[in-house]
């Protein structure tokens, strides 16, 4: 039997606003503010799923392909929360409540859309004043697996899910 998998939904970044948001981290915080997560790293987690055995990924996978949703455009623009999107929000509302019908402990904490920088962040440090506007728009969410190893966390890509084309 295969060893259970650490799987989430996310959304991918397009590569340009990784580098963006990389460059802004760099000229906005101290060096020392915690490990940065590496740009290609960056992510829009929608569902968390945990230690997932390949039966209950199956199932997961099959639901989240029954999913129909337009696309949408999603605004990056504050350091602290980031402007609503419809689309965004009812994803992953749906994709929590498949995760907790098949048995994924979901945190009852609203769902702040959010993407990590820092990791392991040794105190606070002040957060800086925004002044950026990333707007992308978003086709697809992907199914990633979490991976640890040589000291270095990896996420791959087992699944992408396209949205349906807006009319
Ligand atoms: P974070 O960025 O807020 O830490 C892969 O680890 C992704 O899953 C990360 O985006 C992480 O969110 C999220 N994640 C990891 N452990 C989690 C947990 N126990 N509950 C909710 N989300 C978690």
């Amino acid at each position: 039997m295969s060893e259970p998998k650490r799987l989430f939904f996310a959304l991918e970044l397009p590569s340009a606003v990784q580098k963006q948001i990389v460059q802004w981290r760099a000229t906005h915080f101290p060096e020392d503010a915690g490990r940065p997560v590496a740009a290609d790293n960056l992510h829009l987690t929608l569902a968390f799923l945990g230690e997932v055995s390949a039966e209950k990924q199956r199932a997961l996978a099959a639901l989240a392909g029954r999913l129909r949703q337009p696309g949408f455009t999603l605004t990056l623009d504050d350091a602290g929360q980031w402007l609503r999107s419809r689309g965004l929000l009812q994803l992953a509302s749906m994709l929590r409540a498949q995760a907790a019908r098949s048995g994924c402990y979901q945190s009852p904490q609203p769902f702040h859309p959010h993407i990590t920088l820092w990791r392991d962040a040794r105190q606070a440090v002040p957060i800086p004043a925004p002044g950026f506007r990333w707007t992308f728009p978003v086709n697809e969410f992907v199914l990633y697996e979490s991976s640890f190893s040589r000291g270095r966390t990896r996420y791959t890509a087992l699944e992408r899910y396209p949205f349906d084309k807006e009319s």
